[in-house]
């Protein structure tokens, strides 16, 4: 396949462009702000979405950090009682019909002091331990005045952020081994990646039942670029069978049909415990027991989703035992935990380096969603193929983590030509570049303004070695 170069430009990056890109992030965050969060994108998504509240908060910790906290502090009072954090919190003032499924759908009962239909009953990657700490970071570099407001909300947020954790590393430990189980696509955040092809293909998928709603998404996207409805059919399914189940994590992998972990998501999961071994020491509590959590995720990440034949991380079909066959972005994340092996640190690299996943050097882009060589590699479609900004910014943190600043810092400038060329889009198409689904997406421009800003992400040596 002929990968087009992005724009090879040889004219150097003028301060003038650097401040323009910044003030069209900030921007983008400020538009999409809503009373007490930011919506991913004001047409497509217009409610307060889980991990995309984490990366928000890191690009709003420069601009904004009242925002910053606020936007982690509305997520964090929609927690459940059992610790799960919600994969979206619904904003009571937009109407039912403006997404699909809406809170009507999910019909969640009323808890604690929050009214019934206020969230969904799915979870999303727990990326907020790790963007409380980098807002933390950033508040702290910058003088007293924040560092007490910063430490007052750590202080708040960290009971919440490790019942999440307890939440997702014990009820939804489906496996046995220390990993989150997810039981719905949209739980890992690479909703329609083709990972999920071959335990998604024993869902039923009733379009009947798909018939009696509306999709949302296709009135205000291309459906050439979101899941089919097959896909959306089978969505549905899992929805209903888990709502009837009350949302209850008991025997998922006898009742459910769709449980899987995925190497992205318990990445992640892993990443959270080492944020948490930091925002412990801040707050007064134990960060060994923290520590102690990672290393245990990292080797059941090692001894569960590893696949020696292809010397990637695959998802792994809680229900049948088998690992996907699919080479998925996903499979790269776990290189953000500092307690790889290096043998698998150098089998990442080498991965992401490769024809499949071709890191700047090769193509001039950040990694696509999925495999290039792949016969399916679609360049249009939602996770299948094209470039999210999100994943190549946590493939960056790794990259730098485990020493490789020439690669990380490729990735770096890549990541910014990108949507200095194309603007803030959702994602974008890894040919050519261009951007692809919602113009003013929150993440892309959150995590362009750290990148703008450019604060290596390392986690100190002696942690490091905690992990080994
Ligand atoms: C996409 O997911 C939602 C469902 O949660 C959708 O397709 O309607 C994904 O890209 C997900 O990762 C993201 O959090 C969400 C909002 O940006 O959109």
């Amino acid at each position: 396949m002929d990968h087009t170069r992005s724009d090879p430009t040889t004219s150097p990056v003028t301060l003038e462009m650097t401040a323009e890109l910044w003030k069209s992030a900030a921007n983008v965050l400020s538009i999409n702000w809503i009373n007490d969060h930011t919506v991913p994108s004001r047409l497509l998504y217009p409610h307060q979405w889980s991990w995309d509240t984490a990366f928000i908060a890191i690009g709003l910790a420069y601009v904004n950090p009242a925002h910053a906290w606020r936007d982690l502090r509305s997520l964090f009072e929609a927690q459940w009682p059992d610790g799960r954090v919600p994969h979206i919190v619904f904003d009571p003032s937009v109407a039912e019909g403006d997404y699909f499924p809406g809170p009507a759908f999910w019909d969640v009962p009323a808890y604690g002091s929050r009214p019934a239909r206020g969230s969904t009953g799915l979870v999303q990657p727990p990326m907020h331990a790790i963007a409380a700490w980098e807002v933390y970071r950033r508040a702290t570099s910058h003088g007293a005045a924040g560092a007490q407001q910063a430490i007052d909300e750590l202080t708040w947020l960290y009971p919440r952020l490790v019942k999440q954790q307890e939440y997702l590393s014990v009820r939804r430990d489906a496996g046995g081994a220390g990993l989150a189980s997810l039981v719905h696509p949209w739980e890992s955040g690479v909703d329609n990646s083709p990972s999920w092809d071959a335990a998604l293909s024993a869902v039923p998928a009733d379009m009947r039942l798909l018939s009696r709603y509306k999709r949302r998404d296709l009135e205000v996207a291309d459906a050439a670029h979101r899941p089919t409805d097959v896909d959306y059919a089978r969505y549905v399914h899992l929805v209903v069978a888990y709502k009837e189940s009350g949302y209850s994590d008991t025997q998922l992998a006898r009742h459910h049909d769709f449980v899987v972990e995925c190497p992205s998501f318990n990445a992640i999961l892993g990443a959270a415990e080492m944020a948490l071994a930091r925002i412990a020491a801040v707050v007064g509590a134990d960060p060994e027991v923290h520590l102690v959590r990672a290393r245990r995720i990292t080797s059941a990440i090692v001894d569960r989703l590893w696949d020696p034949a292809s010397r990637t991380f695959r998802v792994r079909d809680v229900r049948t035992g088998t690992l996907s066959p699919a080479r998925c972005v996903s499979g790269l994340m776990p290189l953000i935990l500092p307690g790889l092996p290096a043998e698998h640190v150098a089998a990442i690299v080498a991965e992401a380096e490769s024809e499949r996943f071709g890191l700047p050097a090769q193509t001039g882009l950040p990694a696509p969603s999925y495999d290039r060589t792949a016969a399916n590699f679609d360049t249009l479609r939602y996770w299948r193929g094209p470039i999210w900004v999100n994943v190549n910014w946590l493939l960056r943190r790794g990259l730098q983590q485990h020493g490789y600043p020439r690669q990380a810092d490729e990735l770096r400038t890549a990541m910014l030509d990108l949507v200095r060329r194309s603007g803030h889009y959702e994602y974008f198409h890894p040919d050519t570049g261009e951007g692809i689904g919602a113009p003013t997406f929150s993440w892309t421009a959150a995590l362009t303004l750290d990148m703008l800003a450019d604060r290596p992400a390392t986690v100190p040596a002696a942690l490091i070695s905690a992990q080994r």
